[in-house]
């Protein structure tokens, strides 16, 4: 309560949900996404509802480093720092390795690995000026994060949320070493209901629809409870969550 939380990709999806949590939870919570207006009115509906906290919409753009970096100046001169951060944003393109374009690689790389990284970065030297050692770092991985499915069109994705594993872990090493308690935890989610795979099939709904027809979805608000959890966890305790697959039953 009363902590500043970043949450990346909170325009849509499970950003926005995990956004609405937090907010519920009474969090002041930073949403950034490129499309602004979504999250503005999620901020409204936010208001509506009476939560006890509130929600800041932030444009960004993540796959550019001046602006996550304007974006942490801006939460330093309002509202002192960022205490708990959601590395969320992320995207899949459908390009495989045999045939891909670079462009859909670089996307994903810099979404996926360079602004986790970047953010992962500005939020720890947020926190260490503010003297924070309860901080908590969170990043939305994927079970394609920990083994390679027989689809071409993920291969590449997959290996960027191969990379989030490793900066999970990396991180954790990192911030022992720092003597702090800040805590680093991955979530792995397999297929949530969002507009996740629409963008995967390039927007074709037939072929979205097949995908979340053949596989138990989740819903976005699952993941919303997932990081609930990890964060309202004593904070001696810290969840890995290394391949803490989340699935659904239904
Ligand atoms: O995806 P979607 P999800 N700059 O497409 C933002 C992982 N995951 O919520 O900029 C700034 O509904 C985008 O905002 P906008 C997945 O890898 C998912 O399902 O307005 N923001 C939007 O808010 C990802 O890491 C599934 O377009 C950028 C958000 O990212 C996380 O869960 C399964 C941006 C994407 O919303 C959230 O995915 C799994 C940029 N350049 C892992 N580019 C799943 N859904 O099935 C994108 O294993 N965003």
């Amino acid at each position: 309560t009363g902590r500043v939380a970043l949450v990346t990709g909170a325009s849509v999806g499970i950003g926005a949900a995990v956004a609405r949590a937090l907010v519920q939870h009474g969090m002041k919570v930073v949403g950034c996404a490129r499309s602004v207006d979504k999250i503005e009115k999620l901020a409204a509906e936010c208001q509506s509802a009476g939560y006890s906290g509130v929600l800041i919409p932030y444009k960004c753009d993540l796959s550019n480093e001046e602006e996550i970096l304007s974006m942490f100046s801006a939460i330093k001169t309002l509202h002192q720092g960022v205490d708990v951060c959601i590395n969320n944003a992320g995207l899949a393109r459908p390009e495989p390795l045999l045939s891909g374009k670079t462009e859909g690689w670089r996307m994903m790389i810099d979404v996926n690995v360079m602004a986790v990284s970047i953010c992962t970065r500005e939020v720890y030297r947020s926190m260490k000026e503010r003297n924070i050692d309860d901080g908590h770092i969170i990043n939305i991985n994927s079970m394609n994060g920990h083994s390679v499915v027989p689809q071409s069109v993920v291969h590449f994705y997959s290996a960027t949320k191969y990379a989030v594993t490793a900066l999970t872990e990396g991180l954790r090493q990192e911030l022992r070493e720092a003597k702090t308690h800040i805590r680093a935890t991955c979530i792995s989610p397999g297929l949530v209901e969002t507009g996740f795979a629409f963008k995967l099939h390039d927007n074709d709904p037939e072929r979205a629809a097949a995908t979340y027809e053949s596989i138990r979805c989740l819903k976005a608000e699952d993941m919303a409870n997932a990081v609930i959890y990890v964060l309202s966890a004593p904070p001696h305790v810290q969840v890995s969550c290394n391949s803490c697959e989340i699935t659904s039953l239904l």
